[in-house]
């Protein structure tokens, strides 16, 4: 058997099974106990492996998060299942409501009436997931409508993040909550998070310490920060004002992320008939201010940067190396990058087989701990793509098998272990799930 073969075998039984168990009819729960809600680039990635299963499934997934998007723009990072308890995950649909006269936009912020979600963001890989899941199936996608239905509210996300959320002033996109890269608990926060004064602990009760070790968890003074954030940013009603927030940082892996899904939505828009040239624009001036703002020549890597300090941060994450999925990444930059993630912080393909969240010779470093540390699959994979892109073939190779391994022995687990691979988080993990299985199809072919 040949080992793309073997790879097939080994993963598509269990990932399918992952996939169907946390499916709940409209959308995917990224795990039945600790996630028990749509999260926004969990579906994302989620459809981009379901897309092989049942490409209805994939669109439907994407439609409901699209479904529940703000009037002014946003796409919410959790849609609340209203079948669940209120107390099984913290925060739950009623922390987000902002006060009376907070905003206009009424009790329920800006989501369309009837729909519960969150205020906050994650990042923007949705443009990309529509596309790769139209690309499974272009007639049945052109048939469908899928694309027509989705480009205006991607288009309008993009707008939302382009127009209000430039924080710093320099053309690129500010996150104003750690949720919100979706690397909740990475060492680049704690230096900007120091400033916040902590929601006191008996303000709220912690639902995922019921279902997570606590060692693999983040702290309750780092939930206490959190909640005071996300409790702020409500209060204010959820206006994108770098003065008002105590919290504003550009993050070089959510920029880049947008940048690949703007190509992506100028691909979407050429299919619908409209015109591209807008988009492909937007993502020449969003490669140039990250090039500029987030570059830093002596560690070979895209640093965060504090907007309310207004200084980069000195961590090593793997945020920093997701610019590999930016297209027109120079050479020299791309190069750069190669040559980091290969060396003695990331240590890929020589001390560890995927890449860690931070790195390996960081003062915070954690092989156990969320984001200190522990490789995550959707960070592989998206390196693994742009590897590949900028022609870094046998180390995508090595990455996509060793990938494709961990995922399957681990039992999908949220994160490894970098060194060891040792399952951490929790288990069925949907987009390790998916994520592998996406990966297997593409070995195979
Ligand atoms: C908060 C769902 C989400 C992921 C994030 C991951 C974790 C939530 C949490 O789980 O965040 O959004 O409760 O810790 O950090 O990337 O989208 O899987």
């Amino acid at each position: 058997m040949t080992s793309a073969r073997r790879a097939l075998a080994q993963v598509v039984p269990g990932a399918r099974r992952v996939l169907d168990e946390n499916w709940t009819g409209s959308s995917t729960v990224p795990s039945r106990g600790l996630y028990p809600h749509q999260w926004s680039w969990d579906s994302a990635f989620i459809a981009i492996g379901s897309r092989h299963l049942s490409v209805r499934r994939a669109q439907r997934e994407l439609e409901t998060l699209l479904a529940a998007q703000w009037d002014d723009g946003r796409v919410p990072h959790i849609v609340y299942n209203p079948a669940v308890p209120p107390g099984a995950y913290f925060p739950g649909p009623d922390f987000w409501r902002p006060p009376p006269g907070a905003t206009d936009a009424g009790p329920s912020g800006g989501a369309p009436p009837g729909v519960a979600t969150s205020g906050i963001i994650q990042p923007p890989v949705h443009a990309l997931a529509c596309l790769l899941v139209h690309r499974a199936d272009p007639h049945a996608s052109q048939r469908s409508g899928f694309l027509a239905r989705t480009y205006p509210r991607l288009a309008a996300w993009h707008r939302y993040l382009a127009d209000r959320r430039d924080l710093g002033g320099g053309g690129l996109v500010s996150v104003v909550h750690p949720w919100e890269p979706g690397m909740d608990n990475s060492p680049c926060w704690d230096a900007p998070l120091a400033r916040v004064e902590p929601a006191p602990p008996e303000a709220f009760r912690r639902a995922d310490l019921d279902h997570g070790a606590a060692a693999d968890r983040p702290t309750d003074l780092d939930y206490g920060r959190y909640v005071r954030l996300a409790a702020d940013y409500r209060d204010g009603g959820y206006e994108d004002r770098a003065d008002a927030l105590g919290f504003v940082v550009e993050d070089p892996g959510v920029n880049a992320l947008l940048i690949a899904s703007e190509h992506a939505l100028a691909e979407i828009a050429r299919t619908v008939g409209a015109d591209p040239r807008p988009h492909r624009a937007r993502a020449a001036r969003l490669t140039a201010a990250l090039l500029d703002r987030l570059w830093d020549p002596a560690t070979g890597l895209f640093l965060c940067r504090d907007v309310r300090g207004g200084d980069l941060i000195p961590e090593r994450s793997a945020a920093g190396l997701l610019p590999l999925l930016v297209p027109e990444l120079p050479r020299a930059t791309a190069g750069a990058l190669l040559r980091t993630a290969t060396g003695e912080h990331f240590g890929l393909g020589t001390s560890v087989r995927l890449v860690p969240s931070y790195d390996l010779r960081g003062h915070a470093f954690d092989p156990a701990r969320y984001w200190r540390g522990p490789a995550w699959f959707n960070v592989n994979w998206l390196l693994e793509r742009g590897l590949r892109l900028h022609g870094a073939s046998p180390e995508a190779d090595a990455l996509r098998s060793a990938a494709l391994e961990a995922a399957a022995a681990s039992g999908f687990a949220e994160y490894v272990d970098p060194y060891t691979e040792e399952p951490r988080g929790t288990r069925d993990f949907s987009w390790t799930a998916a994520l592998a299985l996406d990966l297997a199809v593409a070995a195979d072919g």
